[in-house]
């Protein structure tokens, strides 16, 4: 049997006030309470059949109402990325945010408030992400994030779905004659900092035996500069990272990714724990896209599809029944999405596919129906 205590300790944060005070951007939540929950668990005592009772802190803050908070402002604020091309990225020609992940945020912006454009990205680094959420300056974080059991539990968040099956890996120049993770052995290794990246790199390497120096950095800039100026022998980050961080090397020919695959790295937007009306707002605009590519809605057909005889398109679509409304939503929230965004296929090619410099191959990305991992549940 297990008890769970819940011991509420109300910290009353005055961020709000701090922000207004120093005239800094207004807070995304009204409520930035900070809660700080002692849970009560039973563990097993390794080896033996007794269990003891351990004492586990949780900190967060209160979830608060994030869909009216959006509407009231009329904008969407997402935390993202300004340095990672192609996933988010703040592009200096024209000073705006794009990318894979910007397009989520978007998706969420069509769905909520009709229009695709009233978003404003936040960028966050692998540290300051979290906290950017937790303290509501941010609605939701859609910035290569992994999915993992200690986020989603301990720091007070909730995945939505996998918008890209990821691992880490690991880049070398080609001239090093390093062709595996066992070839590093004496060398040293760019790692960023706050990340599962640091973490994996570590676990991988102790169960190889490989004995390494890591160079831990702030961030993307810094960890892809010092492997560029030779700090490094090797740069690890997600394998999306990496082909996303070669085109800005100095000569990115001259490196390569190696075939190992170091960990799983589930990437997908997130919101605060407890507020589960956005979290399903999320959840959904996120399967919007999925289904519409598996129905064959794209922006191109969706005004067409309004008028298609098949009464899947047409429940997705919001002609038929009001899904959308249960959510907070207008019933046709998924048109919306694929109007002004596109399916998810459509996404993954604009930024990811042959006509980018990336190329990447959709792999674990690809719709269930091909082979790959990418799955909505019925909209029924
Ligand atoms: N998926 C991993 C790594 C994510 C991550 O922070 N990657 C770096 C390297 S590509 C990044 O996005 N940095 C962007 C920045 O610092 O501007 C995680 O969730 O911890």
């Amino acid at each position: 049997m297990q008890r769970k205590t819940h011991t509420a300790i109300a910290v009353l944060g005055a961020l709000a006030l701090i922000l207004a005070a120093c005239g800094g951007p207004a807070p995304a939540v009204e409520v930035t309470r900070e809660v700080e929950v002692t849970r009560e668990v039973q563990v097993e005592v390794a080896g033996t059949p007794q269990v003891e009772v351990k004492e586990v802190p949780v900190k967060f803050a209160e979830a608060g109402d994030t869909l009216k908070a959006v509407i009231d402002r009329g904008k969407l604020l997402c935390g993202g990325n300004a340095g990672v091309p192609g996933f988010g990225y703040l592009d200096p020609a024209t000073n705006q945010f794009a990318g894979f992940d910007i397009d989520f945020c978007k998706a969420i912006a069509a769905a909520v408030l009709g229009d695709s454009e009233k978003i404003e990205v936040i960028a966050t680094t692998g540290t300051t992400r979290f906290p950017a959420l937790q303290s509501g300056e941010v609605d939701v974080l859609i910035r290569n994030t992994t999915w993992t059991i200690s986020r989603d539990t301990s720091l007070g968040l909730d995945f939505a779905p996998t918008t890209f099956y990821d691992g880490q890996g690991m880049m070398v120049r080609k001239d090093s004659g390093v062709t595996a993770l066992a070839g590093l052995a004496g060398g040293t290794v760019c790692v960023q900092q706050g990340t599962t990246t640091e973490k994996n790199l570590a676990d991988v390497m102790r169960k190889l035996s490989v004995d390494y120096e890591p160079l831990v950095l702030a961030d993307a800039q810094a960890t892809r500069e010092a492997y560029d100026e030779g700090r490094c022998d090797a740069f690890t980050t997600d394998k999306s990272g990496l082909v996303s961080q070669q085109i800005l090397l100095k000569e990115p020919d001259a490196h390569t990714i190696l075939n190992e695959t170091m960990s799983k790295e589930p990437l997908g937007p997130l919101v605060r724990h407890g507020d589960n009306n956005w979290g399903d707002v999320v959840m959904w605009v996120t399967y919007c896209t999925i289904q519409a590519e598996e129905l064959a809605i794209t922006s191109k057909n969706v005004d067409e599809m309004l008028g298609s005889d098949d009464p899947v398109k047409l429940t997705t679509l919001g002609v038929e029944g009001d899904l959308g409304l249960a959510l907070g939503l207008s019933a046709d929230f998924c048109a919306r999405v694929i109007r002004q965004v596109g399916n998810y296929g459509e996404i993954y090619a604009r930024h990811l596919g042959p006509d980018t410099p990336f190329n990447l191959p959709r792999g674990p990305n690809e719709l269930w129906t091909n082979g790959g991992l990418q799955y909505s549940p019925p909209f029924r």
